[in-house]
């Protein structure tokens, strides 16, 4: 059954101690984080703070519940060690079934109500997450909704929220390929108008991983949900803005974003584990209504070195990229995005009946995709007798069949987004840098003879050979690994 919010997950990764009450009280400026962070780097339950100084007892934080495969298989209702080839696989399958979602009248996120002078975001402990962070960030696990003005696509995304004030927060769009981005720029700013903006914090753990998909422009991310849960999402209308939330939403900020508003925004510790975005004018939203469940959880992502929740990408991108391989007929057999790549590199396996460039098609239809393209300025792509899964077979290709100069092709002057960390000042500025893929296939144009021959146990002994092997081996009580 697919968790209905977010306490149901909750108490599902405690059960299989993947999350961990943590009853000390701690402080929201940065101790609070200090502990999610040390959690992320040693791959330690999730903590759910119980009691943060300064705050009603009740009002809790909660983060990293998905930095890892087995929250993620968790997070889907499927068996915790699930392989993520199968996650993708299944990922692949669900989306394909979209589900619409339902109106119901009132929920959880309407226990409380402010509007107008009422809000106050200091009202939630919000996290001060990094030294150097340019504020309190209380987006940075939730669902950020806006719609177009000329259609009726409503996009679901997830874009870091500073606290600007108590009634105000900013916005990060790191690029103008993302949906929000095409939405105000092509819908709202012509008009010069304001746009309604809804985030939701503390959902259900699918509706987060939807908002920060790479799903294609106009697909509803919402509808989604609904087929990878496997069940409707039941939305609620807002009090002050022409949208719907998820009627279990611990939070609910309702908003709106003026054509010509900014304020100062960031610099944040960002996924790349680098601080990213700097400190610039960046668009403001002005909240205008604030509902919450009573004693609200707000949900949150600790951002730094690998592994964080950014870990969703190795199963969202790497399932986006599968099925533009699939769609476009390219004889793609696994595609992996390594959690410690920060997502900015896709592994990508190709069968022996490969045409000669095809690594620079694949290249290619990847970086042209829009937002996918602008966060994956590295492509990998392999013989598929390496299981792009294995980072050590993927090492030992890399290293032994891409040719420092002919194995490596650059491409200057390429859209990237701007958090990118080897980006220049001036590359920064123009979101324009650089991209590479290393073909690491062996030429089809070479005569057999001249390929070398791989040397491993499954390749280089006759069949019975390696069964005399494993049998000795067995009797000495070492089995074959799963
Ligand atoms: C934890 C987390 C934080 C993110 N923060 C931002 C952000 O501040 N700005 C941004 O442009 N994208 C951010 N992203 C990536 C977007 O959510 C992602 O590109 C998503 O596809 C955007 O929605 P869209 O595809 O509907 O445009 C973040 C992703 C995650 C997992
Ligand atoms: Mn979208």
């Amino acid at each position: 059954m697919p968790f209905k919010d977010l306490r149901e997950f909750i108490a599902k990764l405690e059960e299989e101690g993947e999350a961990i009450k943590i009853e000390e009280e701690v402080d929201w400026n940065l101790e609070a984080a200090a502990i999610l962070r040390r959690s992320a780097e040693e791959g330690l339950p999730a903590p759910i703070f119980q009691k943060i100084k300064g705050y009603p007892q009740g009002y809790r934080l909660f983060g990293n519940s998905a930095n890892s495969f087995r929250r993620m298989a968790i997070s889907m209702d499927l068996k915790p060690d699930t392989h993520p080839r199968e996650l993708i696989e299944e990922y692949i399958r669900r989306r394909h079934r979209p589900i619409k979602p339902v109106l119901v009248s009132t929920g959880p996120c309407k226990e409380n109500i402010h509007i107008g002078d009422d809000v106050n975001l200091l009202e939630f402990p919000v996290p001060m997450q990094h030294e150097g962070d340019g504020g309190r960030y209380i987006g940075t696990w939730h669902v950020t909704i806006v719609k177009d003005l000329d259609s009726d696509w409503v996009n679901w995304g997830m874009y870091r929220h500073m606290l600007q004030s108590k009634n105000a927060v900013g916005i990060l769009q790191a690029s103008l390929a993302k949906h929000l981005s095409i939405i105000r720029d092509r819908s709202y700013l012509p008009k010069n108008k304001a746009m309604e903006v809804a985030i939701a914090i503390g959902v259900e753990p699918i509706s987060a991983m939807c908002a920060a998909s790479p799903l294609p422009a106009g697909v509803s991310e919402v509808d989604t949900v609904g087929g990878i849960r496997g069940e409707p999402v039941e939305l609620v209308k807002c009090e002050t803005v022409d949208l719907a939330v998820p009627a279990t939403a611990e939070i609910v900020i309702e908003g709106e974003m003026r054509p010509d508003e900014t304020m100062d925004e960031g610099p944040f510790g960002e996924f790349t584990g680098y601080m990213g975005g700097g400190r610039e004018p960046r668009p403001l939203i002005r909240v205008k209504a604030v509902t919450h469940r009573n004693d609200p959880i707000l949900a949150c992502s600790c951002s730094g070195i690998p592994v964080d929740d950014n870990a969703v990408f190795s199963m969202t991108k790497a399932a986006e990229i599968l099925e533009l391989m699939r769609e476009e007929g390219k004889p793609v057999t696994g595609v992996f995005v390594p959690l410690v790549t920060t997502h900015m590199l896709a592994i990508v396996a190709v069968n022996k009946a490969h045409y000669p460039g095809v690594a620079e098609d694949i290249a290619h239809l990847i970086w042209a995709s829009g937002n996918i393209g602008h966060e994956t300025p590295y492509i990998v792509i392999v013989d598929d007798d390496v299981d792009p899964f294995n980072l050590n077979e993927v090492s030992h290709t890399l290293i032994t069949k891409c040719h420092p100069t002919r194995g490596i092709v650059k491409l200057e002057h390429s859209p990237v987004i701007s958090i990118v960390p080897w980006l220049n000042r001036e590359e920064r500025k123009t979101r324009l840098g650089a991209k590479a893929y290393f073909d690491c296939t062996w030429p089809l144009d070479w005569d057999p003879a001249d390929v070398p021959k791989r040397i491993s146990f499954r390749q280089s002994y006759p069949a019975e050979v390696q069964q005399k092997a494993l049998d000795i081996w067995r009797k000495h009580g070492y089995g074959e690994k799963a």
